[in-house]
C-alpha cells in the first residue's frame, strides 16, 4: 500500500512536470530524471535489494508496473511536443494561395540573334551553307592566305588583338571560310555564310572592339561579278524592303579583285537626304569582290579552273535600323529592359 501511495506521488509529480515543457531538450531533461541514471525510477530498482523475500514478486510487478507508465507518459508528451512543433512550423511556412504570382522573367531572341536567323534563312534557301570558326585563330589563316603580306597595315598590332606572335582574335571571320576550303580540297560549287563575332582595336564613338560579321563566299565555274551583283541586291531588298536601291562603287581589298564597296538607299529617309546618310541618300554597308586568285590558290583551289565572289558587311546596323536602335552600346550591354522589348509579335 505504502508502494502505491508512492507510485500515485511519482506520477502526479511526472504529470506536472511534463505539463509546462515546450521543446524536446525539456523532455530529455525530465526523461533522464526518471528512468536516467540517478532518476527516480532508477533508485527504486536499486531498493529491490532492500526488500524482503517474500515480497519481492509484489516489488516486481509494482517496478514494472511504473516503469510502464512512466514511459508511456513520457512517449505521448513526446507524439504531442512532436505534432505542436509540426503545427507551428506548418502555420509559419503557410501559402496564400489568394495572393497574385510574382512575375517570372521570360526569355526572349535577342536582336543580333533575330537579324542572323533572317540572313542565314534567307541564304539557306539560296542554296548555301551556314559555318562556323573559332574566334581565336590563326595569323595564318587570318592574313596570310587571304593574300595580305607581312607589313600590311591591318596586320598592325595597332589594329588587331594578338594573343602571341602567331594567335589573334579574329578581326573578320573570312579565317573560317579559309578553313572551310581547306577542308573542301578543290570542291565546288562552294556557297557558305558565315556570322560571327569580330574583334578590332578602334574604339571611338561610332566602333566597338567587338562587332558582327555575317561575311558570305561562293566559289565554282564561271562566277562572275554579276552574280555577286543579283545576290548583293536580292539580299538588300529581303532584309531592308523591296523599295531598297542598291549601287557599286570601286574599291580596294587585298583578298579579292575587283573589289567594291556596295550602298544602299538610306533606311531613314529613303532615299531624300537626311542627318543619317549626310544628305546623299545612300548608307554603305558592306565591301564585296571578285575573290583573288591567290587566296583561292593558297587554300586548294585551282584559280585556272575557278572562280569566286566574296562579301562582308558588318550587321549591327542593319539591327539598328530593323529595330529603331539608336544606341550600339545596347546591343551588347543586355539591359533587361531593352532585351524583353523584343519578346513581343510586333517587333518582327
Ligand atoms: C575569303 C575570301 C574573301 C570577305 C570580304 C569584305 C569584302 C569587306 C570589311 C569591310 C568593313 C568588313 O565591316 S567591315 O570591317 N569587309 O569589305 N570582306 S570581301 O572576303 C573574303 C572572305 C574569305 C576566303
Amino acid at each position: 500500500m505504502e508502494e502505491y501511495m508512492e507510485r500515485e506521488d511519482i506520477i502526479k509529480k511526472l504529470e506536472s512536470d511534463l505539463e509546462s515543457i515546450k521543446t524536446k531538450n525539456d523532455l530529455q531533461t525530465i526523461k533522464a530524471s526518471y528512468l536516467g541514471k540517478n532518476g527516480i525510477v532508477t533508485n527504486l530498482s536499486l531498493k529491490m535489494k532492500e526488500i524482503p523475500n517474500e515480497e519481492k514478486k509484489e516489488y516486481g510487478k509494482f517496478l514494472n508496473l511504473i516503469k510502464e507508465e512512466v514511459t508511456t507518459k513520457l512517449n505521448d508528451k513526446e507524439q504531442e511536443l512532436d505534432k505542436m512543433l509540426l503545427d507551428m512550423k506548418l502555420n509559419n511556412e503557410k501559402i496564400d494561395i489568394t495572393l497574385p504570382s510574382r512575375r517570372s522573367l521570360k526569355g526572349s531572341i535577342h536582336p543580333m540573334t533575330r537579324i542572323v536567323e533572317e540572313l542565314e534563312d534567307l541564304f539557306v534557301s539560296m542554296g548555301y551553307d551556314v559555318i562556323s570558326g573559332p574566334e581565336i585563330d590563326t595569323d595564318m589563316n587570318s592574313f596570310t592566305k587571304l593574300n595580305l603580306p607581312e607589313g600590311h597595315p591591318a596586320r598592325d598590332a595597332q589594329d588587331t588583338f594578338y594573343l602571341d606572335k602567331d594567335y589573334l582574335l579574329r578581326p573578320h571571320t573570312s579565317p573560317a571560310q579559309v578553313r572551310t576550303m581547306e577542308a573542301n580540297k578543290d570542291k565546288t560549287p562552294l556557297r557558305i555564310v558565315c556570322p560571327g563575332k569580330v574583334y578590332r582595336r578602334d574604339d571611338d564613338a561610332t566602333h566597338s572592339h567587338q562587332f558582327m560579321q555575317f561575311e558570305g563566299l561562293v566559289i565554282g565555274e564561271d562566277i562572275s561579278l554579276a552574280d555577286l551583283k543579283g545576290t548583293l541586291e536580292l539580299f538588300a531588298k529581303k532584309l531592308l524592303g523591296e523599295k531598297t536601291n542598291v549601287r557599286f562603287r570601286p574599291s580596294y581589298f587585298p583578298f579579292t579583285e575587283p573589289s567594291c564597296e556596295v550602298d544602299v538607299t538610306c533606311f531613314k529617309c529613303g532615299g531624300k537626304g537626311c542627318s543619317l546618310c549626310k544628305q546623299t541618300g545612300w548608307i554603305e554597308v558592306l565591301g564585296a569582290g571578285v575573290v583573288h586568285p591567290n587566296v583561292l590558290r593558297m587554300s586548294g583551289y585551282d584559280p585556272e579552273k575557278y572562280t569566286g565572289f566574296a562579301f562582308g558587311p558588318g550587321i549591327d546596323r542593319f539591327a539598328m535600323f530593323k529595330y529603331g536602335i539608336t544606341d550600339i552600346r545596347q546591343i551588347y550591354t543586355n539591359d533587361i529592359r531593352f532585351l524583353e522589348q523584343f519578346d513581343r509579335k510586333d517587333v518582327d
